[in-house]
């Protein structure tokens, strides 16, 4: 008889061809053939405790390496619980290939162990692409498919789902080719006549800023912004997928786009030209939660560079539309402007720049008030702690808020917060998918203490992998950013829902095999971290923080104006709404 190959081996060759090396996955017999494979082709399974985890581990991953990340999760239970980060990816635009497995084809519509559900009708309103295997010699070929969907154009998250009898079915090799590599797909790159477009109204304008968004992430072309931005004078901005393409303490890096609005309400003025690269406009620069008013304002004129059309026009109009990869935009940039008279915009950026660090001032005397640790001392003491290359994974409602305001970032993908799910408990699986990416830096997690919750039984799987990420928890005790919202809404005695226990977070680590350490006192922190750091352990240092600290941004300022005018409705999070007459 001929030689034959099952499922599982044509995945993993397949995926080898494609340069994957390590991948997230909880256990299932439904994948076992994809596993025994990996034994033989040297592929690294990071196995962990819960779905979620493996799959915000893979995100966390593509964002660190820009490259194709794979999860794995088992059919049925294993698969809806890994829906959440299929959704983050998909609106956050990671490139991750989800292989599901599933009950087998001959079994549909029999009320199978694990079956019953349509996997693939359920991913496909969080998946650039969804689709079941048929028979098992499709599978390089679905792979390399779902590859190159995930990660060109507008990257995003794919999924395959390969029945069990799929998987464990047997082929003949020549019926299944695999493909010898699987390259990216050529990037998009600009006009000769898009460039001349916007490089004349950058010239034009009196307040330009660029704002840089995830495209930036995957373009990896930190080093062109910085050029063309010192060429140019032009102050850059990014959310938080961008930050770290301009590193925090450059003279031309404006910082979080909420700044933009510091910039208006100290009366330099807002951006008159922005040019987009890969940022969309949505929770981060619309009224709502990050306070009234448009970042940047209506008059401005926008240059937005993505490479999916589908972003131009949304929200707000693009007035030079430019699909093209930001690197390639760059690079094509540089290349035609050396010999450009960029205007002296000098004062423009400086101002820019030395807004960044507004919340130096603004909180100096405020961490003096509180009676227990101010969650923004904290971060500071934590970030003084760490080496400057370190990566920081932030994770909690005000406790992200805090340390994206104070962290620094020298390089893209530093800092690694919460997106447009805003999903709380990302924060630790995100730090292993990091760690696994970058072995040799050192990754922390700084977390509230309700976050944290939600994925705490990965202390295991970190234990397991040898993975030694510091886990901070800003303990206050409570859903802090909701019980600061409840006492807006409603006053301080309608608190429901939204305290938690005085929980020993840091014994909770130790019964894994992990470091640990309870924090009181801010000369601690510090030192706790270098132990921390020091232990080569996973490790959690539990600092307790005061719950009377509230992050500026929370909504407050935004329901009082709702409270005192008659025609608005207040909403958490929202625009107030209209009262409808
Ligand atoms: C998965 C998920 N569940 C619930 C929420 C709603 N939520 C937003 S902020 C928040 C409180 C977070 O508390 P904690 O992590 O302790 O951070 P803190 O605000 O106290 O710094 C909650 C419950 C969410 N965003 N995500």
């Amino acid at each position: 008889m001929a030689d034959t190959i099952d499922g599982g081996e044509l995945c993993v060759k397949t995926l080898k061809a494609a340069n994957v090396k390590d991948i997230f996955v909880l256990h299932g017999g439904h994948l076992d053939p994809i596993f025994q494979a990996c034994l033989d082709h040297d592929i690294r399974l990071i196995d962990t405790r819960h779905e979620v985890a493996a799959g915000h581990a893979a995100d966390a991953y593509a964002r660190q390496t820009g490259r194709i990340s794979v999860a794995m999760a088992t059919a049925g239970p294993g698969y809806t619980n890994i829906i959440t980060a299929i959704t983050q990816c998909y609106l956050d635009c990671t490139p991750v290939l989800f292989i599901i497995g599933a009950s087998p084809l001959r079994d549909a519509e029999r009320w199978p162990l694990q079956g019953g559900i349509d996997q693939v009708a359920m991913a496909k309103p969080v998946t650039k692409w969804a689709m079941q295997a048929t028979r098992t010699e499709l599978i390089p070929h679905l792979i390399s498919h779902a590859i190159h969907e995930a990660t060109s154009g507008q990257p995003g998250p794919v999924l395959l789902e390969i029945p069990i009898d799929v998987l464990f079915n047997q082929t003949e090799p020549e019926k299944a080719p695999i493909p010898e590599s699987i390259l990216p797909v050529a990037s998009p790159a600009p006009s000769e006549s898009t460039l001349k477009a916007v490089i004349s109204a950058l010239t034009l304008a009196e307040r330009p800023a660029i704002i840089c968004g995830g495209g930036m992430l995957y373009a990896k072309a930190a080093e062109e912004l910085r050029q063309f931005a010192e060429r140019s004078g032009i102050p850059v901005y990014s959310n938080n997928k961008g930050r770290g393409v301009i590193p925090t303490d450059h003279a031309l890096c404006g910082g979080a786009l909420t700044n933009i609005k510091v910039a208006e309400a100290t009366g330099m003025g807002t951006p008159d030209v922005v040019m987009m690269l890969g940022a969309r406009f949505g929770m981060f620069t619309e009224p709502g939660m990050l306070g009234p008013g448009r970042i940047p304002s209506d008059d401005c004129t926008i240059i937005q560079i993505d490479r999916s059309s589908a972003e131009f026009g949304r929200i707000r109009p693009a007035h030079i539309p430019v699909v093209a990869d930001c690197g390639e935009f760059l690079i094509a940039l540089l290349n035609k402007s050396t010999d450009t008279d960029w205007p002296d915009w000098s004062e423009w950026a400086g101002g820019v720049h030395g807004l960044s660090s507004w919340h130096k001032h603004a909180y100096k005397e405020v961490v003096k008030k509180t009676k227990l640790l101010h969650p923004y001392e904290a971060v500071q003491h934590i970030v003084n702690a760490i080496d400057e290359d370190a990566i920081i994974c932030a994770d909690g409602g005000e406790a992200s808020g805090w340390v994206e305001m104070v962290s620094k970032s020298r390089n893209p993908g530093q800092l690694m917060s919460h997106g447009y799910l805003g999903c709380l408990g990302i924060g630790i699986p995100f730090a292993m998918g990091a760690q696994v990416a970058n072995p040799d830096k050192r990754v922390l997690v700084i977390t509230g203490d309700g976050a944290f919750g939600f994925n705490v039984q990965e202390f295991d799987t970190m234990v397991r992998h040898d993975l030694p990420v510091v886990t901070v928890v800003l303990n206050n005790k409570a859903w802090g950013m909701c019980v600061h919202g409840q006492q807006s809404m409603y006053g301080g005695n309608r608190l429901v829902v939204t305290t938690l226990a005085d929980a020993n977070y840091e014994k909770v680590a130790e019964g894994f095999g992990a470091y640990g350490e309870l924090v009181e006192k801010a000369e601690e922190v510090g030192p706790a971290i270098k132990r921390a750091l020091d232990s080569g352990l996973p490790a959690c240092i539990n600092i307790i923080t005061d719950l009377e600290a509230v992050l500026g941004d929370t909504s407050g300022e935004k329901i009082t104006q709702a409270k005192q005018s008659e025609g608005k409705i207040a909403m958490p999070y929202y625009d107030n709404l209209e009262k409808s007459s």
